[in-house]
């Protein structure tokens, strides 16, 4: 049985944060483990109510499950603040925990902030160099480095930029981007790879990035090299867009059963 760990954010909802990556672990046949970093009262309406946890739990909940229920791939996506940022890099290079994927989640789908904005520093510094694959998208990026992305080139030059900031490969995704279909950038020491996907006409965006970066983890915890596992992750974010179950007022949750 493969194991992999999802180092996030609680979505009472269940359509983002820990509940999506858990339910996506499980859709890959991976067990999954969890470390909350912080919690939402949230609908698909938006955040009603946010609390950040103690940075010393977030570090013993790492660690129970890294001493006992060795995870063969992580992932890490809400993080609230520095002191939770610095408190996960800690640990991940403690306990060996890799590979680790890094979804740099700022705001969630409504706009309400699941990271400081003075943790930016921190994610880039103290957690970036410990990832096998960050996972940005437009707006993250912008925020980043401190840049705007309008167009495919300018796209192509931050995903250059983020992988100087020290992660061995960077995800950067055209989800935001204008066009007819959803261009991802994938940049590593070995140059630039494009994965294109359809672009799917949904409200039910909820946990987008969460899913994909889930997906991501359970499928290098499977062992497949890196390429496969997003370009498989991407077909399955597709399919669990198309057949996006009717819920909720708001932006509805994806199909994590696809
Ligand atoms: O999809 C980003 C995200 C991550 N984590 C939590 C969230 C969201 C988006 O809503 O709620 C807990």
């Amino acid at each position: 049985m493969r194991v992999a760990l999802t180092i996030a954010g609680s979505d009472s909802g269940g359509g983002a944060g820990v509940q999506a990556d858990l339910k996506v672990f499980t859709r890959f046949g991976v067990y999954g483990t969890s470390a909350l970093t912080l919690i939402t009262a949230q609908n698909t309406l938006g955040v009603q109510e946010l609390y950040l946890l103690p940075p010393a739990l977030v570090y013993a909940q790492i660690r129970s499950v890294a001493e006992d229920l060795p995870p063969h791939a992580a992932k890490t996506g809400a993080l609230g603040d520095a002191a939770i940022v610095e408190a996960v890099a800690e640990a991940v290079g403690r306990f060996g925990l890799g590979p680790l994927v890094v979804d740099p989640v700022m705001v969630a789908k409504g706009g309400d902030p699941l990271l400081a904005p003075e943790a930016v520093a921190a994610l880039k510094e103290k957690l970036f160099p410990l990832a096998s694959l960050i996972t940005p998208n437009r707006l993250e990026a912008e925020a980043l480095l401190g840049a705007p992305i309008r167009t495919l080139e300018e796209a192509e030059e931050a995903a250059k930029a983020l992988l100087a900031l020290g992660p061995k490969a960077v995800l950067l995704k055209g989800g935001h981007l204008e066009g007819e279909e959803a261009v991802d950038l994938l940049a590593t020491p070995e140059g630039l790879q494009a994965f294109r996907a359809q672009r799917v006409p949904t409200r039910n965006t909820h946990g987008t990035g969460c899913t994909l970066s889930a997906a991501i983890t359970a499928l290098l915890a499977l062992g497949r090299p890196l390429e496969v596992a997003v370009a498989e992750a991407k077909a399955y974010l597709t399919r669990a867009l198309l057949s996006a179950p009717p819920l909720g007022r708001g932006h509805g949750p994806l199909n994590h059963w696809a």
